[in-house]
């Protein structure tokens, strides 16, 4: 079977990072093609300049490279889309549009699209978030992800294009931090517990939310992209989660391995955003499908960050 060729944008951020790693380790250094606004310094592979707004670009590099599949990780998240709404909209949702347009033309077989709890809002319930529900967010971030999630699916049930897709929870991982996130406080708690043994909380002790460790991302992300499409029953995003958990729970399992860490609260504009989210999500959709089960739970997530972020 030929190998796909994968072009992954926003290749720099929190997921992205990472991924890029597994594709590459997956399929081969040469068969994934990175693209971001910068470069990093230890990016290994191949690596291209791109802004996802300019169209002209994001088609030459498809055809440069004869692309075959197209994970769209370019973004702005909750807190920071907030600050620019517009642009929040242009990079979220049409960009996604130029992408879908330019896969339908150059054939390309299959689509990444990631979505988010973001999708959620103050009308949908809380406990045990179902796939389908009600969907009104309140921020530009999940009405730009819940548009691209119906896209996914128009461009499926029209064109019979391959869209597949998952609604991250608050992802956390200790190779790159996240930017502009409502769930950033729960990567930030373990830099700031290892470096300074305390930690300034912006939302509430007791605010659930549902997580993911980045390794249940990677196998999440990589498990539904090599699923059969038979067993694929929705094109726009399938809920995940891993665990939930409170910024009092976190700060509790970390002072178990560092006893003399503190904590304040401080909660501010992004408590709102994190009210109108789900506390626990119901992923039995995924796990039916293409047998998505996660490996970490809150604990063994702690132990492992604890042993692998370097300050
Ligand atoms: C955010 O907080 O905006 C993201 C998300 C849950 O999609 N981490």
């Amino acid at each position: 079977m030929k190998k796909p060729i994968i072009l992954v944008t926003g290749s720099n951020g929190q997921i992205g990072t990472e991924l890029v790693n597994a594709l590459q380790d997956r399929y081969g250094i040469d068969q994934i093609i990175a693209t971001d606004l910068k470069d990093k310094e230890d990016s290994v592979g191949i690596f291209e300049f791109m802004d996802v707004l300019n169209v002209d670009r994001v088609e030459r590099i498809i055809e440069k490279y004869e692309v075959t599949q197209i994970y769209h990780l370019a973004a702005l998240l909750s807190s920071r889309g907030e600050d620019n709404p517009a642009l929040t909209w242009k990079i979220n949702l049409d960009a996604y549009l130029s992408i879908l347009h330019l896969a339908h033309k150059h054939k390309i077989e299959k689509i990444f699209f990631p979505s988010t709890i973001g999708v959620y809002g103050p009308t949908t319930p809380r406990h045990n978030t179902p796939q389908n529900t009600s969907f009104i967010p309140g921020t530009v971030y999940g009405i730009s992800k819940i548009t691209g999630e119906l896209w996914s699916q128009y461009y499926r049930n029209r064109f019979g294009m391959d869209i597949r897709g998952i609604r991250y929870p608050g992802v956390i991982s200790y190779s790159h931090l996240p930017v502009g996130g409502t769930t950033d406080y729960a990567v930030e708690i373990f830099f700031e517990a290892m470096k300074n043994k305390k930690y300034e909380c912006f939302l509430k002790a007791d605010t659930r939310l549902p997580m993911v460790y980045m390794p249940d991302v990677l196998k999440a992300t990589l498990d539904l992209m090599a699923a059969p499409a038979k067993d694929i029953s929705i094109s726009y995003a399938y809920n995940i989660s891993g665990f939930s958990l409170t910024p009092n729970e976190l700060y509790e399992a970390i002072k178990v391995h560092i006893p003399e860490m503190t904590i304040s609260y401080v909660p501010d504009d992004r408590q709102k955003i994190a009210d109108s989210w789900s506390e626990t999500i119901d992923d039995s959709v995924a796990r039916n499908d293409w047998n998505w089960n996660p490996d970490y739970n809150m604990e063994s997530m702690v132990k492992d960050m604890l042993a692998n972020i370097k300050i």
